[in-house]
């Protein structure tokens, strides 16, 4: 099916940006692309040969604790070496610009707070890198809101080691780490901590999920900007259509990959670098940045 008329101009869409008022972002890896952070569909999909989505599972934790807290902390020291890019800033100024605008964001790397994105407007939903707490939830409820200690003990010291090729190099054996020297919950003693991420199998923040419901069926939401997601993993995929009234919302995609598919009238589609298209999309409301 033919895309709809004006799909990928600017102009038009920031007409219908002008004349928007509730809108809503979806955002994925893709967004953190330019700042150096590699995409699950990337090459960030493979760690060690290992499939990132099978290591982000409450199964893989439990099989091998060692392993996945290495491909955590990893993960915690690359994003803390690189910076929020203009896409992050983009989004960032058009909330404080636009109250009636509120961002979901799959990505744990903490790149959106970084970029001062304020907090009431921005819904993490996978969690983030850089909170803890203890796997042994709901026993034990102990959480840590912020820890960036890099590296967060000294077993995980190889995953903040640059020079240490054995973090990528398959071929180099890892040594295995014995569950003592992992970190433990301050609290009960006895449960190891954990990333404070969604994995898989996981649900979601029930109070997030239903917060964001109730703002997507407060009134027509005008506009969702899906930003550098395959929209494949769920229920953050489901929200985009979820917030579409027929004939008034504009779903607008941006992607590195153009992708036309199942646009309705209306919907625009932006293939490109999300650091510099958001703040061309953007910039009838936020300026230059
Ligand atoms: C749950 C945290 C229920 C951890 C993550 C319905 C249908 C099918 C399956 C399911 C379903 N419902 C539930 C499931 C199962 C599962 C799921 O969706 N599986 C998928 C794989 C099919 N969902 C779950 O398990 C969820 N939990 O359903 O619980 C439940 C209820 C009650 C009781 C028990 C259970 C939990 C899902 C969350 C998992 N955690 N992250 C961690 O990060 O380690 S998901 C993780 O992967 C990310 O957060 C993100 O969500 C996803 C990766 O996707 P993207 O971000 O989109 O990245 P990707 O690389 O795929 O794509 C990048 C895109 O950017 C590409 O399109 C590329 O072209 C583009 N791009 C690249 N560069 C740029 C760019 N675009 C613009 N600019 C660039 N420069």
């Amino acid at each position: 099916m033919a895309p709809p008329k004006d799909y990928d101009s600017i102009p038009a869409f920031h007409d219908k940006l002008l004349r928007s008022k509730r809108i809503l972002a979806v955002c994925g890896a893709g967004l953190s692309a330019a700042s150096g952070l590699p995409t699950f569909r990337g090459a960030g999909g493979l760690w060690r040969n290992h499939d990132a989505i099978q290591l982000a599972t409450p199964e893989a934790f439990g099989d091998d604790p060692g392993l996945v807290w290495l491909f955590y902390a990893y993960r915690r020291h690359m994003a803390l070496q690189v910076q929020p890019n203009a896409g992050h800033h983009a989004l960032a100024a058009f909330a404080k610009r636009n109250p009636d605008f509120l961002c979901l964001s799959q990505n744990v790397d903490n790149l959106h707070l970084r970029a001062h994105h304020p907090a009431p407007q921005l819904r993490l939903l996978h969690g983030s890198l850089f909170s803890l707490k203890c796997s042994r939830q709901p026993q034990c409820t102990w959480t840590d809101p912020y820890n960036d200690a890099d590296p967060l003990c000294p077993s995980l010291a190889a995953a903040a080691d640059d020079n240490d090729p054995t973090l990528l190099d398959a071929s180099k054996p890892l040594a295995p780490i014995p569950t003592s020297a992992l970190p433990h919950c301050p609290e009960c003693q006895t449960g190891l901590q954990r990333p404070g991420v969604v994995w898989f199998g996981e649900p979601l923040d029930e109070a997030m999920l239903d917060d964001i419901e109730a703002w997507i069926a407060a009134d027509v939401v005008d506009m969702v900007i899906v930003v550098g997601t395959s929209s494949v993993v769920y229920p953050a995929a489901g929200f985009a259509e979820d917030a579409r009234t027929e004939g008034k919302t504009s779903v607008v995609t941006v992607n590195m990959e153009r992708s036309v598919a199942g646009m309705r009238e209306g919907d625009f589609m932006f293939t490109g670098d999300a650091a510099s298209l958001l703040p061309e999309l953007l910039k009838p409301i936020i300026g230059d940045l």
